[in-house]
């Protein structure tokens, strides 16, 4: 393992791909608890404004707060931790493990940043566990715009069309993904029968716990703790 590489990469690109990190055994059993809390057909969590308006069709479940041990295992594995202290330094601390599931024929997340940009310093970091197979059939790939971590904030715009530098992710069952919550990120579109992934989010020294609780899009800033659009992004009208 080279740990400078590993920091190396994430901090020229935003993020930090890891095939095979995890064992499958566990991600297997990982995936059926997960499939078990949401069942078949699970109820969407979030307002009908914020589903509308920020294009973004996920149910967030907490299995820590409740008490669900099984996702200990990841907090705890080699590695995990030293390859986080290696890209956010001394003092980092572990933010929540968020499970994020969307069921099929959902539109997936819109192009967003985590977190505010202005401050570059002042940041999240996704660490993503994928506990089964994202594939061009199933669909949900991440698309990530490398670099963009440097640049600020997201163009005010269309939430999900394309970016010509974009790079689409498919994560396997194991696969680990490290991602700058500034970094311009989506998720696409729900093909097969579900789409699941798993966040356990980390931040370094210093940063406030409430970090990720104003998300950037293309078109506004959400606030999740009170439901609120804090602030509508104009988009310049296009002359035909
Ligand atoms: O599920 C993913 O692949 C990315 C989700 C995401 O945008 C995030 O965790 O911030
Ligand atoms: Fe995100």
């Amino acid at each position: 393992m080279d740990l400078q590489q590993y920091h190396d990469t994430f901090w020229e690109q935003g993020y930090l791909v890891i095939e095979d990190f995890f064992d499958p055994d566990l991600m297997d059993h990982l995936d059926e608890v997960i499939m078990d809390h949401y069942g078949s057909d699970p109820d969407f969590w979030h307002n009908n404004e914020f589903l509308t308006k920020s294009k973004t069709e996920v149910i967030p479940w907490f299995p820590q707060d409740e008490g669900v041990a099984d996702f200990d295992k990841i907090d705890a594995y080699a590695n995990f931790n030293t390859i986080t202290q290696a890209i956010l330094g001394e003092g980092w601390q572990r933010l929540y493990c968020m499970v994020m599931f969307s069921k099929q024929g959902t539109t997936g997340q819109a192009w967003h940043q985590d977190c505010a940009p202005e401050n570059p310093r002042v940041y999240n970091l996704n660490r993503l566990v994928y506990t089964s197979d994202i594939t061009e059939e199933i669909g949900g790939q991440t698309v990530v715009v490398p670099g963009t971590h440097k640049l600020g904030l997201l163009p005010a715009g269309d939430p999900d069309v394309d970016f010509d530098r974009q790079v689409v992710l498919s994560p396997k069952r194991g696969t680990l993904v490290f991602l700058h919550g500034h970094t311009w990120h989506r998720v696409l579109p729900i093909k097969g029968a579900y789409r699941v992934s798993t966040n356990y989010r980390a931040v370094p020294k210093g940063t406030p716990k409430d970090i990720t609780d104003v998300c950037v899009y293309r078109n506004m800033r959400y606030q999740f703790s009170t439901s609120a659009v804090i602030e509508e992004r104009l988009v310049p009208e296009v002359q035909g």
